[in-house]
């Protein structure tokens, strides 16, 4: 498999998730026996269904996506340029409702300071949530050969509306996941190892974050700390994907979560990109892996087209383009574009001058 054909699977994947998910975004959880007849729909040549248009988590990826191509890198004010014009553009994408103030902040201030207004969000806190890591693909794609830069440049993006340790770390982390992923030969897959990696490099970067107090406890302490360590979720991932099959919807919702902060929502999208490697309860999906992952993604509910968005976009670098089924592309929104930024990122990236 090439990687242009990977990179294409995960514009593709992300793009896809995000527009079959989001009718169901906020449902407590969605039945898989209404889920198998929404795709059988979705797969029938003769129904005429309503067009799935993107939503923000698509909007935000391009912006992500046509930057770093323009810049052959990152540029931070160009980035929130993007994001704030596409945003003032079309605001009715479904954003978060608090990102808005970062949008209207970066405008006031005409990006002077790309990453001041989100330093405000939350009383100062900064955003937790998922919307600098439902963006990140791109930052994958284009740093494949780089994994420092891949790190850098996820924390920076996110910096500038997601300022919160949780925000950019999640970041980090799906973006870690989608080049594990692009780097992975699908007959070597191990999920249980493949989870191992992401934790090994999730602690190194947990313990250089944190701060000094924190530092001192070390690493094997139940501190507070831990609780929101995206390490620790990644050890629930692999203890439910070491069950003969996926626990029940309950576990999965308190264990690892369903809900627009990323903290509760990245390692779930990596959860089911590993989970749907087997064949799962309920689901039926004509053996199609990448598929059963999207099934999988939205029947949790809660964040879908986050969710679906997430592990789609891991799942599509695993894959390639070839296992993509065009019967649901047809469905979605600007399939185009999303190739034409596959396609732009594998050229840029070649011969690109990383780092943040
Ligand atoms: O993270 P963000 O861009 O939203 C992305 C989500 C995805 O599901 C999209 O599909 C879209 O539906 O929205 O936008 P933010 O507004 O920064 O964060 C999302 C939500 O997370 C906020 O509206 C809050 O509910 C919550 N949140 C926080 N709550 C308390 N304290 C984020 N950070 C905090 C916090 O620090
Ligand atoms: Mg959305
Ligand atoms: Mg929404
Ligand atoms: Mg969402």
């Amino acid at each position: 498999m090439t990687m242009l054909s990977r990179f294409r699977g995960s514009m593709l994947g992300s793009l896809m998730g995000d527009c079959l998910g989001g009718p169901f975004e906020g449902d407590a959880v969605v039945s898989r026996t209404h889920l198998n007849n929404y795709f059988q729909q979705l797969r029938d040549p003769k129904k005429r269904l309503p067009f799935k248009p993107y939503t923000d988590d698509t909007a935000m990826t391009k912006s992500v996506a046509l930057s770093l191509i323009d810049n052959k890198g990152y540029n931070a004010q160009d980035m929130a340029k993007r994001f704030t014009k596409e945003y003032f553009a079309e605001p009715k994408r479904g954003y978060g409702s608090a990102v808005h103030d970062v949008f209207m902040g970066l405008r006031n201030s005409n990006c002077e300071d790309p990453y001041r207004p989100a330093q405000r969000q939350f009383q100062g806190m900064g955003s937790y949530g998922n919307g600098a890591a439902m963006r990140v693909a791109p930052v994958a794609l284009m740093a494949h050969n780089d994994e420092a830069a891949a790190i850098e440049i996820a924390t920076m993006q996110s910096k500038i509306t997601h300022s919160h340790k949780l925000g950019y770390q999640g970041a980090v982390l799906q973006c870690l996941a989608v080049r594990a992923a692009l780097h992975t030969q699908p007959d070597d897959l191990n999920v249980v190892k493949f989870t191992d990696d992401l934790i090994a490099k999730m602690r190194e970067i947990e313990k250089k974050d944190a701060d000094t107090v924190v530092e001192d406890v070390g690493e094997e302490s139940d501190a507070p700390w831990n609780t929101t360590s995206y390490a620790r979720r990644l050890e629930t991932v692999k203890s439910f994907l070491q069950k003969p099959e996926p626990p029940p919807m309950e576990e999965i919702h308190g264990l690892l979560g369903v809900h627009v902060s990323a903290l509760k929502s990245v390692p779930t999208a990596i959860y089911c990109f590993l989970a749907s490697q087997k064949s799962l309860p309920g689901i039926e999906c004509n053996n199609n892996k990448f598929q059963r992952c999207i099934h999988f993604a939205i029947s949790l509910g809660g964040d879908t087209d986050t969710i679906a968005a997430m592990s789609g976009a891991i799942a599509g670098a695993f894959f390639g383009e070839e296992h993509i089924p065009q019967e649901l592309l047809r469905h979605c929104e600007a399939v185009k574009n999303a190739l034409s930024w596959a396609d732009k990122l594998c050229e840029a990236s070649s011969n690109a001058k990383l780092g943040a």
